[in-house]
């Protein structure tokens, strides 16, 4: 339980991110207890500008001033804090190139897929193929393990999957239909995680004076052990 007399750090999120969701998942994993402050990315409060000038979430501000506005980032520092499932273990390396492929192109592609009319030129179903390719490859890893990179799941799959939720869910009919069994199962699991559900819970947007919402996923660690007899249990 968090100490009222002492400050909490600050997460300043928007629950649809995808990198606040990947922030907000290891957090919560962590067990660490922030100041969860929900904003409007059209209505960026002054406080939140002032921390991270920058403007994207999520961004953790640190009681020190110290200020982390890279979600990649901000699960590092969390789950070296505390990483009771192992996320940063395995093969870092092969991790950290699927999160880059992710980040990178698959990324630029969602965005032109599922935003094309924002990009001038861009072709939507070029981007969804582009995306789908990527995909497939992921769907090929899961043929042989449930997890990105083995028999547990690491960074990689809880940074990734966010992204691969928005993809799936632009046009459910059409994901649907596609043949990457291994990546929809794995995908469900996640989505139907209850630690997941306890990341996504909706919020208003912070206001200054507002009473301090506490994120505090001690549940989070609950949940996951009332899933571990599950087949793909975290
Ligand atoms: N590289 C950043 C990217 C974060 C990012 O782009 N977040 C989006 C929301 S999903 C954002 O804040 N965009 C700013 C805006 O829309 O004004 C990270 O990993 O934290």
């Amino acid at each position: 339980m968090s100490d009222p007399a002492k400050p909490l750090p600050v997460l300043w999120s928007f629950r649809r991110c995808p990198y606040a969701m990947r922030a907000r998942l290891a957090i919560a994993a962590s067990g660490i207890a922030c100041e969860l402050r929900e904003i409007a990315l059209r209505d960026k409060p002054p406080a939140f500008l002032a921390a991270s000038p920058k403007g994207t979430v999520p961004v953790v501000q640190l009681p020190d001033g110290r200020v982390i506005d890279e979600s990649l980032d901000i699960m590092v520092w969390a789950l070296s804090h505390k990483d009771p499932h192992g996320w940063l273990e395995g093969d870092v390396q092969a991790g950290n190139a699927l999160i880059a492929r992710n980040d990178g192109a698959f990324k630029h592609h969602l965005d032109r897929y599922k935003y094309a009319t924002r990009y001038e030129g861009a072709d939507a179903e070029d981007h969804r193929a582009a995306g789908l390719d990527i995909l497939m490859d992921l769907d090929t890893r899961l043929a042989h393990h449930p997890h990105l990179l083995g028999e547990s799941e690491r960074l990689a799959d809880i940074a990734i999957f966010p992204f691969v939720r928005q993809f799936a869910h632009t046009d459910r009919d059409w994901f649907q239909a596609r043949n990457i069994p291994h990546l929809k199962a794995w995908l469900e699991h996640h989505l139907t995680h209850p630690g997941f559900a306890q990341v996504m819970e909706k919020f208003a947007p912070w206001a200054s004076g507002n009473t301090p919402l506490v994120f505090c996923a001690q549940t989070y660690n609950k949940a996951c052990l009332a899933t571990q007899s599950g087949s793909v249990g975290v």
